[in-house]
């Protein structure tokens, strides 16, 4: 393999990435100083568990309309079978979200971006799943100290999108080469930048934390519609979709 390939792929990737990441560094800058007072705070907790779940769960199908796009604009993604694309994007979208979420991630005053403006994690406090939300911004807080760029960004959630290891993968080999081939676009970058010889491993070791985060958004999911299944039918559908544990994984056979 090449160096002028592994550039070629690190240029689309981050390509890909700056077209479909819903805000430009410069406006999240101009952001950063929209914070919630502490009245819009109160108010917010002050929502009915239900109406709170709603509003996550269309930001959140918002998000993923964008993590579609950037999958669909990395070379080679296309080329894999419909079923694989599927896989990916409903095993890897709310890991590559949670990666995305740090570059609207203040951890100055540990807020995050939540419908144009910044707030703590207080604000997400009727939805009722503190150890979830708690696990959400400490791995904001961990990813900010690597202090990773746009490029690395775009590299690290490709990689990450792009898995052989999710159940079910019919071609898990092609996936597997386009994901050895963009760690070492992201190893080549990080060592452009002259960073930390471990950021690379130190970027991976928090895969783990990120999985328990979406294992547990799955089963406050699955509480939650027990409880109040007519809300949880008015999900965005593209929510329902991607996190429908019935339909989690199609499974090849039946098909
Ligand atoms: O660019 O779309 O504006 C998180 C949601 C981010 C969840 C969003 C969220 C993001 C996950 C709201 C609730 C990440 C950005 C804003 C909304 C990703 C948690 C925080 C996007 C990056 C930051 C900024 C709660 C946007 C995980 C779990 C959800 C439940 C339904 C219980």
């Amino acid at each position: 393999i090449s160096m002028l390939e592994i550039d070629r792929i690190a240029q689309n990737v981050v390509k890909s990435h700056l077209e479909t990441c819903q805000y430009t560094t410069e406006e999240l800058k101009r952001l950063a100083w929209m914070l919630y007072t502490q009245e819009e705070i109160r108010s917010l907790q002050n929502k009915s568990c239900e109406t709170m779940w709603q509003q996550c769960s269309l930001q959140i199908s918002n998000a993923i309309q964008y993590v579609v796009e950037f999958a669909k604009r990395i070379d080679g993604f296309m080329e894999l079978c419909q079923n694989d694309q599927i896989i990916l994007l409903k095993a890897g979208c709310l890991e590559v979200l949670l990666i995305r979420m740090i570059r609207a991630f203040n951890p100055l005053n540990n807020t995050v971006l939540f419908e144009g403006k910044y707030g703590g994690l207080q604000m997400f406090k009727s939805l009722g799943c503190d150890d979830l939300i708690n696990a959400v911004f400490e791995l904001g807080r961990n990813l900010c100290r690597l202090q990773l760029s746009d490029e690395e960004i775009a590299l690290f959630t490709a990689a990450v999108l792009l898995s052989p290891d999710r159940p079910w993968l019919t071609e898990s080999k092609k996936v597997q080469k386009l994901q050895d081939k963009i760690y070492i676009a992201l190893q080549h970058e990080i060592q452009k930048k002259h960073s930390s010889e471990d950021k690379l491993s130190k970027m991976i070791s928090k895969l783990p934390l990120m999985k328990t985060i979406c294992n547990l958004h799955l089963d406050k999911l699955e509480f939650f519609r027990l409880l109040h299944p007519e809300t949880a039918m008015n999900f965005p559908p593209l929510y329902k979709e991607v996190f429908n544990s019935e339909l989690q994984y199609s499974d090849p056979r039946e098909s």
